[in-house]
């Protein structure tokens, strides 16, 4: 059964985009993975084709209209999570990439203007999903982060590399950092452990490496990971 993927937007050109390319685009090619792109102007009104309006209450730019978003949500629906890729959502980690991708598939909706009107994401139970706490200019480039993230973890995708897709946060921790040819570069030379061929040295300090930079870079990471792993009183 192949995963399917539905993006509702009012910039269909923006899909498949980068995930036309290297590994996504082959699985894609394949058929391991399969790409619907609707756009929402479709399902617009009127011979304009309108889909949006002022904002009630007042305020800059405008809405997209929840009759539109609702018929062009209707095109695709069915059993798969409807995702709504919003600044306003919860954060996207690395385990709904891992549900995801072992369900039937997403339907991902992306905004434009300043938002969509919200009875329609309430009336479909769609996810409020955030990449990252900055604002774009609408939710196609986080639809692609998110299939990215989840078609590389479906069978097949990574090749022969399958069991370690997700190295860097299978323990919740930050990767250590990587090194290879040459030995010495600009005077630089690489951590000697990593030439010992001491493999429990080597996992050791990768180990050390890795806790190390979680702890520095993301304090948020490092109490959920280490903090309830190691052990306590
Ligand atoms: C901006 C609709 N979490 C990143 C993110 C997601 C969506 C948007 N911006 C940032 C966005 C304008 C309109 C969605």
């Amino acid at each position: 059964m192949t995963w399917r993927a539905a993006v509702l937007t009012l910039f269909p050109e923006m899909l498949p985009g980068s995930l036309g390319q290297s590994l996504a685009g082959k699985a894609l090619a394949a058929g391991l993975w399969s790409l619907q792109v609707e756009d929402i102007r479709a399902a617009g009104l009127g011979r304009h084709r309108s889909v949006d309006d002022a904002p009630f209450g007042g305020g800059a730019g405008m809405v997209m209209r929840p009759d539109v978003v609702d018929a062009a949500i209707a095109t695709v629906a069915d059993e798969r999570p409807l995702v709504f890729l919003t600044p306003r959502g919860r954060p996207f980690r690395q385990a709904d990439a891992r549900r995801w991708s072992t369900g039937p598939g997403l339907v991902l909706l992306c905004g434009r203007y300043e938002g969509i009107d919200q009875r329609v994401i309430e009336a479909r139970g769609a996810e409020e999903v955030s990449i990252g706490d900055y604002v774009l200019s609408g939710g196609e480039l986080p639809a692609l982060v998110v299939l990215d993230a989840c078609v590389r973890l479906l069978p097949g995708v990574m090749g022969a590399a399958d069991s370690a897709v997700e190295e860097s946060f299978a323990d919740g921790l930050l990767e250590y950092p990587h090194y290879t040819r040459p030995a010495e570069w600009q005077g630089r030379a690489v951590p000697d452990v990593l030439l010992s061929g001491n493999h429990a040295a080597i996992a050791a300090w990768r180990r050390a490496r890795a806790e190390e930079t979680t702890r520095a870079r993301r304090p948020d990471l490092f109490a959920q990971g280490i903090a309830s792993s190691a052990a306590a009183p």
